[in-house]
């Protein structure tokens, strides 16, 4: 059935909410810690991305949602870590107080590996999904969070900080930084649902340039978007003497490359043969977005 972005929205918070009751135990600060962060708001663009990948190729969305919340929880620890003092140092994120302003350093540290090792409890839990469909999906979202995901692009990023580096090193450094868990989304999804290999690869294809498209337009928002609207401060790339899309090529041509890889993605839906509409619209929405 095919869902609203709402729908999905209420859908992914009610279960993420499921996923990680506060129990009445001496650690009972770590679930507050974890559900402080999930709970904040945030597009959840990667667990709708996954979910509707799953059922464009005709699979269930119970044998998703484990998947679309994990990588969500995934997601949620790299930002509370990354907005560490030892990291961007941030002070807000989603419109709140980050998660170290308010627990301390050694909490948000804690609920970010929690999160992480909570995303694989849920995830590998026997459900009614085919056992090969799980493992394999579960093997994909291990790599494409790991030293050649996620965390690879954020050590590049880290290594890169008050460096020249070349345009080649900045892609690379963002399709594993931002890329890796939208790939890991749609390829998911695409997996769990059922896809052959040639619809697998056209996610991933689809992945690929939206991750480029919605890397520039986050560069670009950090120089021109609000505060209030973003939730988050403006402004830190520059701070940080950050290597963006923005400071190689300026906003105006950083928003026509942004265009032109929404288009390249859109064309990747051509090879998926399912009604794409919903994701269409998706690039649409991000390609503008101001949030
Ligand atoms: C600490 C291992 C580790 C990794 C951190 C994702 C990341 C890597 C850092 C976040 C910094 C950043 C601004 C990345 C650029 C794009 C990005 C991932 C933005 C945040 O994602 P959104 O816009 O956030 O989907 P919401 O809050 O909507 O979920």
């Amino acid at each position: 059935m095919q869902r609203s972005l709402e729908e999905y929205i209420s859908l992914i918070e009610n279960k993420l909410s499921e996923y990680n009751p506060v129990r009445d135990n001496p650690q009972v600060k770590i679930y507050e810690a974890m559900n402080y962060s999930l709970g904040a708001g945030g597009k959840r663009l990667r667990p709708i991305l996954l979910l509707e990948f799953c059922r464009i190729f005709g699979g269930r969305e119970e044998d998703a949602m484990p998947f679309a919340c994990a990588l969500e929880m995934i997601h949620t620890y790299s930002l509370i870590h990354d907005d560490l003092p030892a990291m961007d140092n941030d002070e807000l994120r989603r419109g709140k107080p980050t998660n170290h302003i308010v627990f301390g350093e050694a909490a948000a540290i804690l609920a970010g590996d929690a999160l992480l090792t909570k995303a694989f409890e849920i995830c590998s839990k026997p459900s009614g999904c085919s056992a090969e469909r799980q493992i394999r999906a579960i093997n994909m979202l291990a790599s494409f969070s790991g030293t050649d995901g996620m965390v690879g692009g954020q050590v590049v990023d880290l290594e890169s900080e008050n460096k020249d580096i070349s345009m080649d090193t900045l892609r690379y450094m963002h399709s594993l930084k931002t890329g890796a868990l939208i790939k890991a989304a749609c390829m998911i999804g695409a997996v769990i649902g059922g896809a052959d290999e040639s619809g697998t690869e056209a996610a991933g294809m689809f992945a690929e340039n939206l991750g480029i498209a919605f890397q520039i337009r986050d560069d670009i928002l950090d120089v021109t978007g609000s505060e209030e609207e973003l939730g988050k401060k403006t402004g830190s790339d520059e701070k940080l003497k950050k290597n963006t899309y923005v400071t190689f090529l300026g906003v105006k041509k950083s928003q026509e490359l942004c265009r032109e890889y929404s288009d390249k993605a859109l064309k990747a839906l051509d090879d998926i043969d399912s009604d794409t509409e919903f994701l269409a619209h998706m690039v649409g929405k991000l390609v503008d977005r101001n949030s």
